[in-house]
């Protein structure tokens, strides 16, 4: 099939160009997690075809999935071995080319995980980079003597006697960033697991290489990327250690490097179009404004990129470790959400998300997913849906899916969770598990990988077998079958809210302007485009609260959407019960 194109797309009236994907919906599917269609207790790619209905239900207009290619797993494919061909455990190509069809005939696109910052140790260029120093592939990678053990003070468990690595850098999923090779005697980076050596980009062959890449999976007829980790690409000369007194950590040492707008507009060159739906995930925190307008600005110093993933909202309750946690109220979530709608108000674009395979489940971090599961998931749906940006709906999330109990070490699988915890067990750093069970209920990403809750059978639906991770025991009341059975559920009320911003271009187009930035428990704004204007308000408590809103906004205002049945009315004085959402129409 073939979808428009609005290259030239039509103007509203703010002067803003149509573009499908502004218009858009994304849902993610974490294949491994999604649906089992043969019984091994991992997800695959039938079992996503199998459910496409279920999608197309929902009315969303995109999928992005998670990397599906060959894989030894390290990282949940993450790590990948070979970039053109599809991992068994998921199925076969013909199988993906039915779920691209599938798709396609449901007029659901499809954006691939592009995973270039690394790949597996196990791809084919690495094992060739480990045969010699001279190898063909040996600078496709990054290779540095170690330091003197002598010159240094620091201490390392890895390497040979009186050798310390290249620089203090360390990795994502705790420890060095660094793996000591015997054979060649020498060091190779790895931000991510030792499993996930980075790739070098300033060899041009690298970028051809990644390239052609991408223009054969483009050839195959996908409609963009999600750029997993894109703006790692380009290291800082010299590899520079981090400067804990400058407080320089590693993550402020590799992300925005110098060559990484010049590598990004190469791609743009020589792949992308703007047809394309293409999001970069953008790590660090802040996220600076500088490099932040260069990747999605089109013009001609722009990168081009439709949008990014910043981290600005899932960090604010995070400390530097995994097993650590800080305090964050309502008023610094708001913060961050205006000052990032207030930076693409004119140019670039927002994406808009709560939660992803890497993050625990939304409605148990900034909702309550106990007394209030439904209303507070059905709130925070709203605000998803009702700002400025492309909403990203994480699967599950449209059945409300709440975090996973944890009870001990072995319940997890995630990479990123065991290495670091591990690591600071073994060091005597953190005492016990149970020292940081809390800490790891609440963060680790294993709580979003737990299967997709599809009725109250056995393995919640997910699979026949035992799967590859626990199901969440309130799979009995939490599921698929229920939410489509319930007219009330928080599935249906999705369902209205794709709806609603297919119908209504100020949900997508109008400007974002605060109410309330200062409220402690208040989320209130408009959207304004030409003569029409939404109201927002949010209530994220427990209690009742009440707003005296502005007399001009509710003079007239009905009632568009809300998370409670029965419309309370609207006055000047609003009285908002627990987690209430409610979305008016007004002029
Ligand atoms: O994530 C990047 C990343 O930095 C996260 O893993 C981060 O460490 C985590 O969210 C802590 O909050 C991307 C992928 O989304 C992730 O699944 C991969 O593990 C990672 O890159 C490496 O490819």
């Amino acid at each position: 099939m073939t979808f428009e194109t609005d290259a030239a797309g039509e103007r509203l009236p703010n002067g803003e160009r149509r573009r499908w994907w502004k218009e858009a919906v994304v849902y993610q599917v974490y294949p491994r997690s999604f649906a089992d269609s043969d019984g091994d207790g991992v997800g695959d790619i039938r079992g996503i075809v199998d459910r496409v209905g279920h999608l197309d239900d929902l009315g969303v207009d995109v999928v992005w999935l998670n990397p599906v290619y060959e894989s030894p797993q390290a990282d949940n494919g993450y790590d990948i071995a070979d970039y053109r061909a599809i991992d068994e455990q998921y199925g076969t190509m013909a199988d993906w080319e039915e779920l691209l069809d599938t798709l396609h005939d449901h007029d659901i696109r499809l954006i691939m995980d592009l995973v270039v910052n690394h790949t597996s140790d196990e791809h084919d260029w690495f094992q060739n980079a480990l045969t010699s120093r001279d190898a063909d592939y040996r600078d496709y990678y990054i290779w540095r003597e170690g330091r003197d053990a002598a010159e240094v003070d620091e201490t390392y468990d890895v390497g040979p006697d009186g050798e310390v690595p290249p620089n203090d850098w360390e990795s994502f999923f705790g420890g060095p960033a660094w793996a000591y090779h015997e054979a060649t005697g020498e060091w190779y980076l790895h931000l991510f697991d030792r499993k996930q050596p980075d790739l070098n980009w300033e060899n041009p062959d690298v970028r051809d290489d990644v390239f052609e890449m991408m223009n054969w999976w483009i050839e195959k007829g996908i409609d963009g990327f999600r750029m997993d980790v894109i703006n790692l690409v380009s290291k800082p000369e010299g590899l520079p250690s981090t400067d804990p007194e400058a407080g320089i950590r590693t993550i402020d040492r590799v992300t925005n490097g110098p060559r990484v707008h010049e590598f990004l507009g190469e791609m743009r060159d020589r792949v992308l179009d703007r047809g394309f739906l293409t999001v970069g995930e953008m790590i660090g925190d802040p996220l600076p404004g500088e490099h932040a307008r260069r990747y999605v600005s089109p013009g001609p110093d722009g990168d081009g990129l439709s949008m990014l993933f910043h981290f600005e909202h899932v960090l604010l309750d995070r400390g530097e470790r995994i097993w650590e946690t800080t305090d964050w109220d309502l008023t610094d979530l708001k913060a961050v959400f205006d000052r990032w709608q207030a930076a693409f108000a004119d140019e670039g674009w927002n994406s808009l998300y709560l939660n992803n395979h890497d993050q625990p489940r939304m409605v148990s971090r900034f909702g309550n997913d106990g007394e209030y599961r439904r209303e507070s998931a059905k709130l925070l749906g709203t605000l998803l849906h009702t700002l400025r940006g492309t909403p990203y709906v994480y699967q599950g999330e449209e059945l409300g899916m709440t975090n996973y109990p944890f009870e001990s070490l072995d319940d997890f699988r995630d990479v990123g969770t065991l290495n670091p915890v591990r690591t600071a067990l073994d060091r005597g750093v953190v005492e016990s598990f149970d020292a940081v069970k809390e800490a790891l209920r609440a963060n680790s990403r294993d709580n979003a990988r737990t299967p997709v809750q599809w009725s109250d059978e056995e393995h919640a639906g997910f699979s026949d077998a035992e799967p590859w991770i626990s199901v969440n025991p309130n799979y009995d009341e939490v599921n698929a079958e229920a939410e489509r059975a319930d007219e009330d559920s928080v599935y249906h009320y999705y369902r209205r809210l794709v709806e609603f911003r297919h119908e209504n271009d100020v949900v997508v187009y109008g400007d974002y302007d605060p109410l309330t930035p200062d409220h402690e428990s208040l989320w209130a704004y408009t959207r304004t485009l030409g003569d029409e204007r939404l109201f927002v308000v949010l209530n994220f408590a427990d209690e009742a609260t009440t707003y005296d809103a502005p007399a001009e906004l509710v003079g007239d205002a009905t009632l568009a959407l809300g998370n409670y049945d029965d419309d309370d009315g609207v006055d000047e004085t609003l009285d908002l019960r627990p987690w209430e959402a409610r979305v008016y129409r007004t002029r």
